[in-house]
């Protein structure tokens, strides 16, 4: 049926709309404005098929139009008009069309950014996030849409993530967004603290509820009822479940996008095992994949490490973390935390089960959550004042292929252009590749460099007519603007090796950066020096809360908050016998990674 009116709708557009089905060697779009702004495509050019792609193409959107009034008079008609309403978000810059942007000289149409990475972080980081189309604002303060371009990235970071614990052992399942009050108090110790945060559902239409319905925070009050009813023995353990939701925390503090909103997207991994070695083993398991996540992925260096008492999950025997720090605004940020639990949430739960022994024995916990903010960590670390640049692992799109056709190209040449474009495009995608090709007519090759550089595409291919007596096309990275001339045959080997040697490269460079950021101290003074420098800083210390909490209101200055301890490295120095705590003068424990922070 559509198809048969697809082929009426083409005939009929052929009859009615000649100038569409014209010759194509007359139709020089990008030599002046463009008639059909998104109907027309160099692929349009391609051999004989040129008349009916166009004018097929003009049939489809026609036949889309038909449809939705007939079939979709109530739903799809508002739903469109209510998408194409104007939002209330800052500034998105609006392509500008070439037909401005050529009105006689040739102008580059600029669509960085206005605020810079040095100067204005905060400003920077906001316009970034709009403008290359990750995020737009929305009515309800503290909350954000991920669009399309942020979605992919998560569900780069997910796919790795799901893989990797799902081989290990690990089941995915959902429990619901609710809670009641009765069970979220439960465990009120651990509640308390975040009692604020905690949003409430209190009505239901017009009437108020019976009893208000909290929408969840985290799940352990959710999830660990039933496992006290699913765990009997230890035939029934481990049981390792996962789930990936949103969960909502209505904070006060400031908000920004992906570092901190009060409805974020996270994963939350909640284990029950019958000794604690297995516990104990899986915490570092999955702190060993965040920082894979991190660093394989994100091209972001992480230190791992335990936190401090003060710094720990309350409800946890001890707490693991990889923090990963922001050296424009000196701040450390935490990147994914693994809790051990031990028996503290399986006695408050009931979660037991009979030993080999007969013996009844409360399990042994854990818990760990990744969320969206590992985007805004990894946005914030490689991106500059043209727009994004992201590691190529992490890239929804990993190459970019544009033609650049001059008004001298003739039509045989725009040919064997699109041509070869779309060969790359099969060569490149068979060698697992994310392509996109950026064919359309009605901008510049300028304006697309921007529009992709502003978007962060590791890679630009560029194939114009010389190239195409070359036998070569020019690829560009994003992060470095190299450019090397790769021959025909060797764009399927050679682009996969620049994207790894790219994700290498970044690692490489932001680690540098982040090592240069610590400083090894021992001394209150050179503390203070250090954090004004916006450095981190690794210290010897007693590990006690008291000092933490004194080092914290000391180090408040009239233009920064206090610091605190990101954590504990793993990874500790020599502490040679006798030293002593930078702080408090007591014998020190161990090194600690000081900083200010998110
Ligand atoms: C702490 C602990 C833990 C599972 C993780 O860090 C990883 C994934 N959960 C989360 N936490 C809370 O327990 C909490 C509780 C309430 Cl009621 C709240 F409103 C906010 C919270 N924030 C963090």
């Amino acid at each position: 049926m559509l198809r048969e009116t697809i082929g009426m709708l083409r005939e009929l557009t052929t009859k009615l709309f000649p100038f569409l089905v014209s010759s194509a060697k007359s139709y020089r779009p990008w030599a002046g404005s463009s008639q059909f702004p998104g109907t027309c495509s160099y692929l349009g050019y391609l051999s004989s098929s040129s008349k009916l792609y166009r004018t097929s193409v003009m049939a489809e959107e026609a036949a889309k139009n038909l449809s939705e009034v007939t079939l979709g008079e109530t739903t799809t008609a508002p739903a469109r008009e209510k998408k194409e309403k104007k939002e209330k978000a800052p500034k998105e810059p609006k392509p500008v069309q070439p037909a401005q942007a050529e009105g006689g000289k040739k102008k580059e149409t600029k669509l960085g950014l206005s605020a810079s990475k040095q100067e204005n972080f905060s400003e920077w980081y906001s316009e970034l996030v709009v403008s290359s189309e990750l995020i737009s604002y929305y009515d309800v303060s503290g909350c954000y849409i991920l669009r399309p371009w942020a979605y992919a990235m998560w569900e780069v970071v997910q796919s790795f993530f799901d893989g990797k614990i799902k081989a290990m052992g690990v089941q995915n399942a959902y429990f619901p967004l609710f809670i009641t009050e009765d069970v979220l108090n439960t465990e009120k110790d651990h509640v308390e603290g975040f009692a604020p945060e905690v949003a409430w559902v209190t009505r239901c239409g017009n009437a108020e509820m019976d009893k208000p319905i909290a929408i969840r925070p985290t799940s352990e009050t959710v999830m660990y009822p039933y496992f006290a009813q699913w765990i009997r023995s230890h035939r029934d353990l481990p049981l390792r479940l996962n789930q990936w939701t949103n969960v909502v925390r209505w904070e006060f503090k400031y908000p920004t996008p992906f570092i901190r909103s009060r409805e974020f997207l996270w994963q939350e991994g909640h284990t029950a095992f019958a000794n604690q070695e297995e516990a104990n083993q899986e915490v570092l398991d999955i702190l060993e994949l965040y920082r894979r996540v991190y660093e394989e992925i994100l091209a972001v260096p992480v230190t791992k490490g335990r936190k401090s008492k003060k710094e720990q999950f309350a409800g946890a025997a001890y707490t693991t973390t990889v923090e990963a720090f922001i050296p424009e605004t000196g701040k450390g940020i935490q990147g994914a935390t693994s809790h051990h639990l031990g028996q503290n949430f399986s006695k408050m739960f009931g979660i037991e089960f009979e030993d080999e022994e007969r013996n009844k024995v409360h399990a042994w916990q854990n818990s760990w959550g990744l969320t969206t903010r590992s985007l805004g960590v990894m946005i914030m670390t490689h991106s500059d004042n043209k727009g994004l640049v992201l590691p190529p692992k992490a890239a929804p799109k990993q190459i970019v292929l544009i033609p650049i056709p001059n008004s001298k190209t003739s039509d045989e040449v725009i040919s064997e252009i699109c041509n070869k474009i779309d060969t790359f495009k099969r060569q490149l995608e068979d060698a697992g590749v994310r392509v996109v090709t950026d064919m359309r007519l009605n901008y510049t090759p300028g304006w697309k460099y921007n529009h992709w550089e502003l978007r962060g595409v590791p890679l630009r291919l560029e194939l114009g007519p010389k190239d195409i007596e070359n036998k070569g096309v020019v690829v560009v990275r994003r992060d470095t603007g190299v450019k090397e001339t790769v021959s025909w045959d060797d764009v399927a080997a050679r682009v996969p090796q620049l994207l790894d040697q790219m994700q290498a490269e970044m690692l490489a460079n932001a680690t540098a950066k982040y090592q240069a950021c610590i400083e090894k101290v021992t001394t209150w003074d050179a503390f203070m020096t250090a954090l004004d420098n916006k450095h981190m800083v690794l210290a010897p210390w007693a590990d006690e809360e008291e000092v933490e909490e004194d080092v914290k209101k000391r180090s408040v200055t009239p233009d920064a908050m206090g610091a605190k301890t990101l954590c504990i490295p793993f990874n500790q120095p020599e502490l040679p016998e006798g030293t002593l705590c930078f702080a408090s003068g007591k014998p020190a424990k161990n090194w600690a990674l000081w900083g200010r922070s998110y």
